[in-house]
């Protein structure tokens, strides 16, 4: 089946997951290599963890930060979703689950970060939040309220409220196309946004290395590299 020209549309949210930036090095969660396979969620990804070890979460963190900022580098796929945008005369919304920041870096114009992000700290204290590159500790002072202690990734844990629903839930509900980019579609609310979209009427398509959890549900699907399937489907080879 021939997949749709995005150019064909007016309104369209890209949802990109951990495969998008998994051949610039950066580990997924779930796939044989991923980070949920070495490591337990409930000790590292919840604020309970943080509560109980924060050096240990610190840690965790710190690590994936330093792979960020030294080897990690935007591919093809976050190119070809840059490259997309910038001539795209209608609306595009690109929603993000990702904590790095390599659409950022290949030239995305505003990827909202649904689960936070890896380059910012937050205060648990005041709320405060600032761009990072280095280590966060127990020690870490906020700048905002010099509150000692409580300084913490900007990241969305488990049973913690994703960030910009408000602004990407009405996109969804008006989108003409949905494009679904690797992700195993396993992580709520991300995962519902299929359906939101889908209800609303909009073109649904996925774009993985394997099928997820709700391939059946999509309109369309190309299984792939998403270094070969996005400059593909979004014509920018
Ligand atoms: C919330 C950030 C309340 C930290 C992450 C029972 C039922 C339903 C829901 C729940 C439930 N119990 C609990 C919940 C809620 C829970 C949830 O969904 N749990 C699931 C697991 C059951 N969700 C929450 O707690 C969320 N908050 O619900 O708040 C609420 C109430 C009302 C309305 C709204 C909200 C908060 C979730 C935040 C989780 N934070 N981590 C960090 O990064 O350290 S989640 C974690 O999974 C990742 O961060 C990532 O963002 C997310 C999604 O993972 P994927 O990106 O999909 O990665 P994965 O490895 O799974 O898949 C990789 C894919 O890439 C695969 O498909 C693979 O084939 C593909 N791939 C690989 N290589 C390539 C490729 N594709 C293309 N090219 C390649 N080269
Ligand atoms: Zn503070």
């Amino acid at each position: 089946m021939n997949l749709p020209d995005p150019r064909h549309f007016k309104n369209i949210v890209v949802l990109t997951g951990a495969g998008v930036s998994a051949e610039s090095g950066l580990r997924t969660f779930r796939d044989n290599n991923g980070l949920w396979r070495e490591y337990r969620v409930e000790e590292l990804a919840t604020p309970e963890a943080f509560t109980k070890n924060p050096k240990l979460v610190h840690a965790f963190y710190n690590s994936r930060r330093h792979t960020l900022l030294q080897s990690a580098k935007a591919n093809k796929a976050h190119f070809a979703l840059a490259n997309f945008e910038s001539t795209f005369e209608g609306n595009f919304l690109l929603v993000t689950q990702n904590v790095d920041n390599l659409h950022e870096q290949a030239g995305s114009k505003n990827p909202h970060h649904l689960h936070g992000e890896l380059l910012r700290a937050r205060c648990g204290l005041c709320e405060h939040s600032v761009d990072i590159e280095g280590d966060l500790t127990c020690q870490s002072i906020c700048r905002h309220c010099g509150g000692i202690g409580a300084m913490r990734p900007d990241i969305v844990w488990f049973g913690e409220m994703p960030q910009q629903l408000e602004l990407i839930e009405p996109a969804l509900s008006r989108c003409d196309l949905f494009v679904s980019i690797g992700t195993s579609g396993t992580v709520y609310p991300a995962a519902g946004f299929l359906r939101l979209a889908k209800t609303n009427g909009a073109i649904t398509v996925e774009l993985n290395l394997e099928a997820s959890a709700n391939s059946g549900f999509f309109d369309y699907c190309s299984l792939g590299l998403a270094s070969d399937v996005l400059p593909n489907f979004f014509h920018t080879a």
